[in-house]
C-alpha cells in the first residue's frame, strides 16, 4: 500500500512543476501548490486527497486575489472535496495553509475518506506532524483519525534532545538523553497492559539547564494514581538524577497506561522534560538506588530511554485517514498548516486560536495593505 503511496508521489513530482502554483505573503519566500492540490515543502509534501468514493476528477484554479491562492476540486459520485491553499502572515514566521471541505451534493447521505499523506520520515503525533524533531505539520483538530498504535511508545509532539542532561554521579545511562515539549506541549507515553492492571511506574528527571528552584515546575501523571508536582532542582538540586514513583492503574480498563509530564501552571520555563521511565509489576519494584544506578533497569517490565535511541513514537509512520460521515448537503471542514520556508514551526492545533476565517482574513490582509501602500507610494513596483 505504502509502496504504490510512493509510486504516485513520484509520479506527481515528475509532471507537477509545469503546473505548480506559488503561494506567499509579501517579501517571503514562496511555496508551492501541486496540482493535486499538495504543499510542496523544503520538508516534504503533505496532500489531502479524496480517496473513496474512487474515480474522481481534479480541476485547479490559481488566484491572485484578495492573496495568491491554489483552487484544487475533486468531484467522485455526490461528493466533492474542495482546497484552497494559501500562506497565512501568522507570528512569528507564517505558516502555509490548506483549507479544505467536503460536501454531499446528493440526495442520500454518503461517507467521504480523506487522506492525509505525508513523508515517510514524518514522525506524526496526536496533532502534530514533526521532521527532525521540528513541529511541521498541524494536524485536522477536531476530527478523529483511523490510528494503529504500537505496544508502547511517545504520543509525539516533543523533541528528542540528545545528551542534554549531565548528571554529577554515575546513574543509568537512560538520564542523559531526554524528551522536551517545547513551547509548553506536554510529554506523554502510552503503555499497553491487561485491562484494569496495577504497575509500578517510575520517572527519572534530570535538571541541567537551570540553577535555580522554581524555574521549571511540572506536573506528572500517571494513569490511576494521584498527579505529583515537581520541581527538579528544588527536590534533588542541578545534575542530580532523581526518581518519582507512581502507583499506577489502568483505570479506564483500556488496556493501555497514560502517563503524562506537562507544566505546572506556575512554572517560568513552560517546556516540560522528562528523562526516563520504568515499569514495574505493583510489587515487584526495586528500590530508589537500584533504579537511579541502572541496576533495577534490565529487571523492568518496561524501560525506556525517553530521548534515546530506542524510543518510540506510539504511532508508526505512514499517512492518516479520516472517514467523513455526510448527510445529504452536508458540508464538514478541514483544516491543515504546514511549516512555510523561513519557518521554526507550526501552531499545534492543540494550544492555537487560529481558525479558517480569522488565517484567511489575515492572508487577505497582507495583501491589501501591500495593496494601499503600492497605491500611495507609485515607485515601489505593484505586487503580482
Ligand atoms: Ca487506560
Ligand atoms: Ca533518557
Amino acid at each position: 500500500m505504502r509502496r504504490r503511496a510512493i509510486i504516485l508521489c513520484a509520479a506527481w513530482a515528475a509532471t507537477a512543476s509545469a503546473a505548480d502554483i506559488e503561494i506567499r505573503s509579501p517579501g517571503f519566500a514562496p511555496s508551492k501548490v501541486g496540482p493535486d492540490g499538495a504543499l510542496i515543502e523544503s520538508w516534504g509534501t503533505v496532500a489531502l486527497r479524496m480517496v473513496a468514493p474512487e474515480g474522481g476528477t481534479t480541476q485547479q484554479t490559481k488566484q491572485d486575489e484578495p492573496m495568491p491562492a491554489a483552487m484544487t476540486a475533486s468531484r467522485a459520485g455526490s461528493l466533492e472535496f474542495r482546497q484552497v491553499a494559501y500562506r497565512a502572515p501568522i507570528w512569528p514566521e507564517g505558516a502555509d495553509v490548506i483549507e479544505a471541505a467536503a460536501q454531499n451534493h446528493g440526495a442520500k447521505p454518503a461517507e467521504a475518506v480523506i487522506e492525509l499523506a505525508v513523508p515517510a520520515k514524518m514522525s506524526v503525533g496526536e496533532t502534530v506532524g514533526m521532521i527532525e524533531g521540528r513541529p511541521s505539520l498541524a494536524l485536522p483538530f477536531g476530527l478523529r483519525h483511523a490510528r494503529e498504535e504500537r505496544e508502547w511508545g511517545c504520543a509525539g509532539g516533543v523533541t528528542p534532545l540528545r545528551g542534554w542532561a549531565k548528571p554529577d554521579r554515575a546513574c543509568d545511562p537512560a538520564f542523559k538523553n531526554i524528551a522536551a515539549g517545547m513551547g509548553g506541549v506536554p510529554i506523554r507515553y502510552r503503555f499497553a497492559t491487561a485491562p484494569g492492571a496495577a504497575k509500578t511506574v517510575v520517572l527519572g528527571f534530570c535538571e541541567t539547564h537551570h540553577q535555580a528552584p522554581n524555574a521549571r515546575i511540572m506536573i506528572a501523571t500517571v494513569e490511576g494514581a494521584p498527579p505529583q508536582k515537581v520541581d527538579p532542582i528544588a527536590r534533588w538540586g542541578r545534575h542530580v538524577p532523581g526518581v518519582l514513583r507512581f502507583a499506577a492503574t489502568d483505570s479506564d480498563r483500556d488496556g493501555r497506561l497514560t502517563v503524562t509530564v506537562a507544566p505546572d501552571a506556575s512554572s517560568s520555563d513552560h517546556n516540560p522534560i522528562l528523562n526516563a521511565i520504568w515499569l514495574f509489576g505493583p510489587t515487584a519494584a526495586p528500590d530508589d538506588a537500584a533504579i537511579l544506578s541502572g541496576d533495577a533497569s534490565p529487571s523492568a517490565e518496561r524501560y525506556v530511554d525517553v530521548g534515546g535511541d530506542a524510543d518510540q513514537a506510539l504511532y508508526p509512520p505512514g499517512n492518516l485517514r479520516y472517514t467523513i460521515p455526510l448527510l445529504s448537503g452536508e458540508t464538514r471542514q478541514i483544516l491543515i498548516l504546514a511549516r512555510c520556508p523561513g519557518a521554526h514551526t507550526v501552531p499545534d492545533p492543540a494550544n492555537s486560536v487560529w481558525t479558517a476565517t480569522s488565517l484567511r482574513k489575515a492572508a487577505a490582509d497582507v495583501w491589501r495593505d501591500r495593496w494601499v501602500e503600492s497605491a500611495i507610494t507609485p515607485t515601489k513596483p505593484k505586487p503580482r
